[in-house]
């Protein structure tokens, strides 16, 4: 089993990946259906969005019960055999901690409103009187509960309440949780809005000019005590799964894989996260390249990055990370991320930085090529593999995702004018795009499922599709495969340094990885021009896009890797 660095991560999205029972709704005999697929793929740990009950007012991140499996999606006795199968295969498994907040639906919830002196009341957040916070799903972060006349606090929707981590007695209750889970061999977590768990006890407005910055209520002042804490009393006693589990503290080796969402975290301040000195986390991903999404924004849309934008954001974070510091602690050590085009909150990578319709292969495979190539523990979401893109939203009774649906009535039932701008935009930025069911085939229901769907099916299912792809030559899908295996087989490009070649260049993104002597160079060109290769890389193409003995000038949407001599 290899360590977390030298990983390949693929996202589940459960409720699209496969359904076994013809529901329409993804589940786990679903998932363990495709194991073949996941190993033979080359991945090395699946992470499933949240698999617990859940009310779904949020698809799962609002947890009832962390302990139970959702109905939809099967059984305990399932998920223990979909543990088991993934192991069998050599495949890490890890779950979404999802802690922020719960379901209002959640037995400590349901307690907590009941009276104030309840002996659940502090497991939540309430007040008497509220400050200006507003929720990332519309409206206030406040809600009144009529049965004590007190607000409580929600940063997401109204069925997800914030959880009171100043509380140790809910913060036990979380350990105990988590060991539930490790105790059955899962593999580690990805924690969901990690830098949010601290709130600032004094609950102050958004600062003058910063109205309704959701970054703002990450890093708060308990946060590195919380999860040294978590790191103290549960992650340091347990180890990935390798067949034959090692007793005793783990090393680096076997250590959990823990992956914080960065929400609100910026590169100077990563190393309290992740700092190998700060005994917290493993990896961190963060949002500098994610698509805005505050409510306006399906209005206003934020401009898409320039390739040079994109490409120093991720300068910026590789060196914050191979530098041991961090704003307030100069011996955090050097740190880890998890890098990322897509996941179930921002469309799809292929739409938003490619060119699906006129060079599908090329773009989608350019794209995967930086990616696994990039320094930090790379994360596939599922269907990139593929080259599946956004899905034509025709109206807004198309859309599932509670963040468009509540922006759509505080922005366009008022306004019915702005109906047409807000499709328009939502049809570019939605988090749905990534959601439409796996493209398994071009059979009715994608292959997804012989029943109908919980989210319209892109209608490219009929080309775009696992089976089509596996019975061509050249399918995005095979080059992810050759791309993963030349990953897994070159030491550099997990440990290598990544140097930006030519930062400001528009059109070409070319970084070296060095490491032992050895030097890589990935070569993309992400753009349908024909340019010149860059006259100071020289050596053997060890993978490319169009032929591993490509030369010359690069087409469009052209990747190569390249071993310098
Ligand atoms: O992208 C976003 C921020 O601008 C939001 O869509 C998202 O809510 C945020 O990234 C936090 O995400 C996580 O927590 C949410 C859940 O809806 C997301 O799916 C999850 O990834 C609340 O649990």
């Amino acid at each position: 089993m290899p360590n977390y660095k030298e990983s390949v991560i693929y996202q589940i999205y459960p409720r699209s990946f496969a359904d076994s029972d013809g529901d329409g709704v993804g589940d786990l005999r679903g998932i363990i259906s495709k194991l073949d697929y996941l190993a033979d793929l080359g991945v090395d740990v699946l992470w499933l969005s949240p698999i617990f009950e859940s009310p779904n007012a949020d698809n799962g991140y609002d947890i009832s019960d962390y302990e139970a499996i959702m109905p939809q999606f099967g059984t305990m006795a399932d998920f223990d055999e979909l543990l088991a199968g993934a192991h069998e295969r050599g495949l890490n498994l890890i779950l979404d901690l999802v802690v922020n907040h719960s379901s209002d639906e959640h037995r400590w919830f349901v307690e907590s409103r009941k009276s104030k002196d309840n002996p659940y009341r502090d497991y939540y957040i309430w007040r008497k009187e509220i400050n200006n916070w507003q929720s990332f799903f519309s409206g206030p972060a406040w809600k009144l509960d009529e049965q004590t006349g007190e607000y409580y606090l929600h940063l997401f929707a109204e069925k997800q309440p914030d959880l009171n981590w100043e509380n140790p007695r809910l913060r036990q209750e979380i350990y105990q949780m988590m060991r539930f889970w490790l105790d059955k061999g899962v593999d580690g977590f990805r924690m969901d809005v990690i830098p949010f768990l601290s709130k600032d006890p004094d609950f102050p407005d958004y600062p003058e000019g910063r109205f309704g910055d959701l970054t703002i209520h990450a890093n708060g002042p308990r946060i590195h005590e919380f999860l040294q804490e978590m790191h103290r009393e549960v992650l340091t006693h347990y180890t990935t799964h390798d067949g034959n589990r090692i007793a005793g503290p783990p090393d680096r080796r076997t250590a959990l894989i823990t992956i914080g969402e960065g929400f609100g975290v910026s590169a100077s301040q990563a190393n309290l996260y992740v700092g190998e000195n700060r005994h917290e986390l493993g990896m961190i991903y963060h949002f500098d390249h994610a698509v805005p999404r505050e409510e306006h924004r399906l209005i206003h849309p934020a401009p898409e990055f320039t390739l040079p934008q994109l490409k120093a954001i991720f300068s910026n974070w590789n060196a914050a990370l191979e530098t041991p510091e961090a704003e307030g602690d100069n011996q955090t050590g050097t740190g880890w991320q998890n890098v990322y085009f897509g996941n179930h909150d921002n469309p799809r990578v292929l739409s938003r930085f490619g060119d699906p319709d006129h060079f599908h292969y090329q773009s989608a495979t350019a794209l995967a090529t930086v990616l696994l190539t990039l320094r930090g523990t790379p994360g596939i979401y599922q269907g990139d593999e593929i080259g599946m893109t956004n899905c034509p939203f025709t109206s807004i009774d198309e859309f599932d995702d509670i963040q468009v649906r509540n922006a759509w009535q505080v922005l366009v039932v008022p306004n019915p004018d702005l109906a047409n701008t807000f499709l328009t935009t939502a049809n570019r930025i939605a988090r749905d795009h990534a959601r439409t069911p796996m493209q398994w085939s071009n059979a009715p229901g994608a292959g997804f499922t012989t029943g109908k769907p919980w989210l319209k099916i892109n209608p490219n299912a009929s080309y775009v599709n696992v089976a089509d792809q596996q019975a061509g030559n050249q399918s995005v899908l095979a080059y992810y495969k050759r791309l993963i295996h030349l990953r897994k087989q070159t030491p550099a490009l997990h440990h290598g340094t990544y140097r930006d070649l030519l930062p400001n260049h528009p059109d070409l993104w070319v970084f070296s990885r060095a490491w032992n002597g050895a030097v890589y160079v990935t070569v993309a060109n992400l753009s349908a021009e024909v340019i010149a290769f860059p006259e100071a890389i020289s050596g053997t193409t060890v993978l490319g896009n169009y032929g591993d003995s490509a030369s010359g000038p690069l087409q469009a949407w052209e990747a190569r890797v390249i071993k310098t001599e």
